[in-house]
């Protein structure tokens, strides 16, 4: 009798469940065949970004119902390979994560092919040259958002006769965001001799490094027009750097960053940055929707970009009060 009872709730609890399911994930309309367990391994957590990022990946987790291992590379590419292969001896259905950098990690995916667990790459991604390693890389063009800021640079100054002097602060060594930030902009300000890049270096995508390396860029080189970060963290740092060494931010030197974060976005409303190129921490949805498929076996695009924007000053005014990150 109590076992009737207990079955027929559990079978109006588990009915619930699937709905919600499929209302939240939108994952269409298929009845969902229980639990899914993703091994997510992050980065870290260096920058605003990171921090939406992680928050989207674990709400995203729950609404759609996957049971999510998470664990912090704390940016150091051994634990992150650790990781992995934790997940793949705990036989995780499906493991994702974020490269630290993008070299490295062959022979572990190789392991996770052998267990026959399927990888998704999210937010960054890796050189192999065996695709099959992976199912899906899912994230920003980061080429193309370093050829806006060099897009808006270059419209920016194009009634300046005088040479502009440049200085870029990279993200992490070896990262595909700081690789191909770096390329997408030099591509773009290459077409005028006059745009040069006078110091380049990495801040690893932190504030506290932003801030360093700037003072050191200010005491070396006394003519700077314009800063180029590879994300909002390394400019709010620099921004610090710039105001104390007596210059005012967004006049003495124009700021482009990246990310689009509410800090960063603050100081553009206010003037200290000039433009920010967006990009979007939020993956969480889509990830939990292309690792569902991926343990089905379903067919799923090799590469999935994110929409992304860019803001001025005034367009960061207008969208700061409903800014979710
Ligand atoms: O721009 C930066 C973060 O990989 C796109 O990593 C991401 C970058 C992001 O630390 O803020």
């Amino acid at each position: 009798m109590f076992k009737r009872i207990s079955a027929l709730l559990l079978a109006g609890a588990v009915t619930m469940t699937m709905a919600g399911c499929g209302g939240d994930g939108g994952s269409g309309g298929s009845a969902d065949d229980g639990k899914i367990t993703m091994g997510f391994s992050q980065v870290g957590a260096e920058s605003g970004w990171r921090t939406a990022n992680t928050k989207s990946v674990q709400d995203s987790a729950k609404s759609a119902g996957v049971d999510l291992k998470f664990s912090d590379a704390q940016q150091k590419q051994e634990n992150q390979i650790k990781a992995i292969r934790s997940y793949i001896q705990q036989k995780v259905d499906v493991i994702a994560f974020s490269p630290v950098v993008e070299s490295g990690w062959d022979t572990v995916l190789k392991e996770a092919q052998s267990a026959k667990i399927p990888v998704i790459l999210t937010d960054r991604a890796v050189d192999s040259a065996d695709t099959s390693l992976y199912k899906t890389f899912l994230g920003s063009d980061f080429v193309e958002e370093g050829r806006k800021a060099g897009t808006w640079l270059t419209e920016a100054f194009k009634d300046s006769k005088d040479p502009v002097n440049i200085v870029e602060l990279q993200g992490t060594t070896g990262s595909a965001p700081a690789n191909d930030r770096k390329a997408g902009f030099a591509e773009v300000i290459g077409a005028d001799p006059k745009f040069k890049v006078i110091a380049s270096q990495t801040g690893d995508f932190t504030r506290a490094k932003g801030k360093e390396v700037m003072e050191a860029f200010l005491k070396a080189n006394p003519d700077i027009d314009v800063l180029y970060a590879h994300n909002d963290d390394m400019g709010l740092g620099a921004i610090e750097a710039i105001e104390g060494a007596g210059k005012v931010p967004g006049k003495d030197i124009k700021i482009i960053t990246i990310d689009a974060v509410k800090d960063g976005m603050q100081a553009l409303a206010d003037g200290k940055i000039s433009y920010i190129v967006e990009c979007s921490p939020l993956l969480g949805p889509q990830l939990m929707d292309l690792a569902k498929k991926a343990v089905k076996g379903e067919q799923i695009p090799a590469r999935v970009v994110t929409e992304e924007t860019t803001f001025t000053q005034e367009q960061a005014k207008e969208a700061l009060p409903s800014r979710q990150y």
